[in-house]
């Protein structure tokens, strides 16, 4: 089906929703038709950038990796969606400088740390405030918001399929798919 090769980079806190968003609206791509590839700390941190932890350098070059990974997919023609916490400007903003402006959509989930931290669903944020995971985003270490994201989504308003639709009626508005 046709297509215009995109990359959809999510940024957001640990639990704000960021897998499960780019999961769903990865779904009803490749239902629909589109050639698709979701990159996300499951199938990269295991394997591509299994060497790294969670220091400013590891994540930087974690996400340096991801990055031109993408590029190579996007460069393949897919629609290529990242989940990643992702949590400095300075690194978002040199990958999108990779892509040309219409190729690189930024998507700033947005979920309050309140929110992600009573999710808590791997028990991360409890282990994090007791030091026993030390540098974890937003507690122990900075997440930088977004300053010009192409969408911004709080996932504790409103509900998944309206979200994905609200993402999938963009793609279309900016001739995506
Ligand atoms: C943040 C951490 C940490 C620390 C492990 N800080 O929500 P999750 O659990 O399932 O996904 C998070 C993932 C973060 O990896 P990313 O590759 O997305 O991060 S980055 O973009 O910063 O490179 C979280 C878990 O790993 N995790 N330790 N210290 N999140």
């Amino acid at each position: 089906k046709g297509q215009n090769p995109v990359l959809l980079w999510f940024t957001g806190l640990s639990g704000a929703g960021k897998s499960t968003l780019a999961g769903a609206l990865e779904r009803a791509l490749f239902e629909a038709g589109f050639h698709t590839y979701l990159l996300d700390g499951d199938n990269v941190r295991h394997g591509l950038c299994k060497d790294l932890g969670f220091t400013v350098e590891d994540r930087d070059e974690n996400l340096r990796r991801v990055g031109e990974v993408a590029k190579l997919m996007v460069d393949a023609g897919l629609v290529v969606l990242s989940a990643f916490i992702s949590p400095t400007r300075e690194e978002r903003d040199s990958i999108r400088a990779r892509f040309p402006a219409s190729q690189f959509i930024e998507v700033h989930v947005s979920t309050p740390l309140s929110v992600c931290e009573q999710r808590d669903p791997k028990g991360l944020y409890v282990k994090a405030r007791s030091g026993e995971i030390s540098n974890f985003t937003g507690i122990s270490s900075p997440y930088e918001a977004p300053l010009a994201a192409e969408l911004t989504i709080d996932t504790s308003k409103g509900d998944l399929a309206t979200q994905v639709r609200a993402l999938i009626d963009y793609l279309t508005a900016i001739n995506v798919i």
